[in-house]
């Protein structure tokens, strides 16, 4: 053991003049650690008070047990970038991984994840369901369910035989997974998270000859919001009530990053198509679903050999959007969407609730603080140990939450909210008498003091975005097809890139098809070479060969692509 750790852990010991597990001795046996992230689950759980109609007894139960952290923030409000934050102990701003359409591995190849950092440490490291975003990681685990090699993290799910089962597709710009409804099938029939529930029981059920890391990810209610048909029936669809941070007028005071991040075609579309509550409802039902799987793990916790001896962390990646400032999902600095539930239950420790600003980026140095084990010099963010011991504790740090570009971020304190967007726009909030931002004070000449002190507190560099390797990019079906039976476009959403990627022995000559299916000529692409274009969902490009003869047509979805026009 590291004598300077030793030092600091009784330094701090006797400051605080509290007892904690003396987990950093080396005779005493390591805590084991169950680890329960549930994807998308905003404040809408009983003890959060986010929504007056949600069933969460299980969450809710953990919470009462746990030191519950009222004011913990995602790193950023998206998975891949959120779950990455917490898995390298490094933030977005730091790593450069700011999205979704960015790889892990392409980022930091080598960088070492907890779940590998503790079995170099003489832990078992276990895992099932979404710890990481659509990948597992193999060479992090030595166990995971589905098997690791698979880079799957999902076990066989029930889907409705014909979709899309309630909203119908708005465009080529939707999401395909926004959709919502019961399923007549039991747990077991339903399968996803009740097999990892299961998988993740069945471990806690067994003789360990090792401390164990086992890491639970519950995909509800990440969309689509399809559960068994039990889980729909407590929320009838006539009682259902609108989220309480819904205002109409809202976005009459933010700045034009604010007004352009807020509205999106998710709601519009819900709106129109008169599936506000279904939609709703539907997110209910899913949380309550989500809520009992935790409650069969805390369960198996229970009646385990290790209920006394386990640290229980539960979290989500970040909070959800339904309707507050005509937002639908993700991605936006507000409250509603980077606050997530917070719970750290200790062996010895004491339950309580603790509102100091904390950042999920904390957690792998929070477990390593807790195992006793060395710290890492490239994580981030302080040890949450001290708010642990006393909640109350003084806690000089604020939590930062990257959006998607570079530069644009929110920070979170005890009571303020500040966002600033990259092209400049600033919000100010008063959480303590706005917990819902409504009111944005950064234009009041009365709030020119917090806005400085934030400003000040803003993080200054941030390290570049890189764009996907070519060969990460998800792969497009060219269509075989004559130039003159091609159709035409409908672009309809946010720009990004398509790569046209010639494997050919000869040049490719690309076109776009206009919106009467008449074609315009881009550019050639040379053998072996490849070209990035910006398009949009629903744009249609057609492919010839050098001479002009027809190869075929792409069209394009709702997300970065590569074409690939393989050997003639
Ligand atoms: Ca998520
Ligand atoms: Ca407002």
């Amino acid at each position: 053991m590291n004598n300077k750790i030793l030092n600091k852990a009784s330094l701090l010991l006797a400051l605080l003049c509290i007892s904690v597990p003396s987990f950093s001795h080396a005779q005493q046996p390591k805590p084991n650690i169950l680890f329960i992230a549930v994807d998308d689950l905003n404040d809408w759980i009983g003890c959060m008070g986010g929504h007056p109609q949600t069933i969460t007894p299980n969450l809710d139960r953990l919470a009462k047990s746990s030191m519950f952290f009222t004011n913990a923030h995602c790193s950023a409000p998206a998975c891949n970038p959120s779950r990455t934050a917490i898995f390298t102990g490094i933030s977005p701003h730091r790593s450069g991984l700011y999205a979704n359409n960015q790889k892990m591995r392409e980022i930091m190849p080598e960088v070492e994840l907890l779940p590998k950092t503790l079995s170099r440490q003489g832990y078992y490291s276990g895992g099932s369901g979404k710890m990481l975003h659509y990948f597992i990681d193999a060479r992090s685990w030595d166990e995971y369910f589905p098997k690791a090699e698979s880079e799957n993290p999902f076990p066989r799910t029930l889907y409705p035989e014909t979709r899309p089962l309630s909203l119908p597709r708005g465009g080529p710009w939707q999401y395909i997974e926004t959709d919502w409804g019961p399923l007549q099938a039991t747990d077991q029939e339903y399968g996803g998270d009740y097999l990892v529930a299961d998988w993740i029981s069945k471990k806690l059920a067994v003789k360990h000859d090792k401390p164990f890391f086992l890491a639970c990810g519950i995909y509800r209610p990440h969309e689509p919001w399809f559960v068994p048909e039990k889980y729909f029936k407590p929320f009838p669809l006539d009682s259902i009530q609108h989220p309480t941070g819904y205002k109409a007028d809202d976005l009459d005071d933010l700045p034009v990053e604010g007004q352009r991040r807020g509205p999106n075609r998710y709601f519009a579309h819900i709106q129109k198509e008169g599936q506000w509550e279904q939609a709703i409802q539907g997110y209910l039902a899913s949380i309550h679903f989500a809520d009992a799987m935790v409650g069969k793990v805390l369960d198996a916790l229970d009646a385990s050999p290790y209920a006394d001896n386990t640290i229980v962390v539960l979290w989500s990646d970040h909070g959800w959007h339904l309707g507050e400032k005509q937002h639908w999902q993700k991605f936006t600095g507000w409250r509603v969407c980077t606050r997530v539930p917070l719970m750290i239950r200790t062996p010895a420790g004491k339950p309580g609730v603790c509102a100091r600003p904390v950042s999920l980026t904390s957690l792998s140095p929070t477990l390593l603080d807790l195992a006793g084990l060395p710290a890492i010099k490239q994580h981030d963010s302080p040890s949450l140990v001290p708010l642990l011991n006393r909640p109350a504790a003084k806690w000089p740090h604020v939590a930062i939450t990257d959006l998607e570009e570079p530069g644009s971020f929110s920070v979170s304190d005890d009571r303020w909210r500040y966002i600033r967007y990259k092209t400049g726009g600033e919000e100010l909030y008063d959480n303590q008498s706005d917990p819902h931002e409504w009111h944005n004070l950064a234009e009041s000449t009365a709030h020119a003091m917090q806005l400085e002190k934030y400003r000040a507190l803003s993080p200054k560099n941030f390290a570049p975005k890189l764009a996907l390797n070519v060969s990460s990019l998800p792969r497009l079906k060219v269509i075989p097809s004559s130039l003159a039976k091609t159709p035409g476009s409908q672009p309809d959403g946010n720009p990004f890139d398509v790569v046209f990627v010639n494997q050919s022995s000869a040049a490719i000559r690309i076109y776009w098809m206009d919106e009467k299916a008449k074609p315009k000529f881009y550019f050639e692409v040379e053998p072996g070479q490849y070209k990035r274009q910006q398009t949009r969902p629903g744009a249609v490009w057609f492919v010839a060969d050098k001479d002009g003869a027809d190869i075929g047509y792409i069209q394009m979805d709702d997300r970065s692509a590569r074409v690939v026009i393989a050997k003639q």
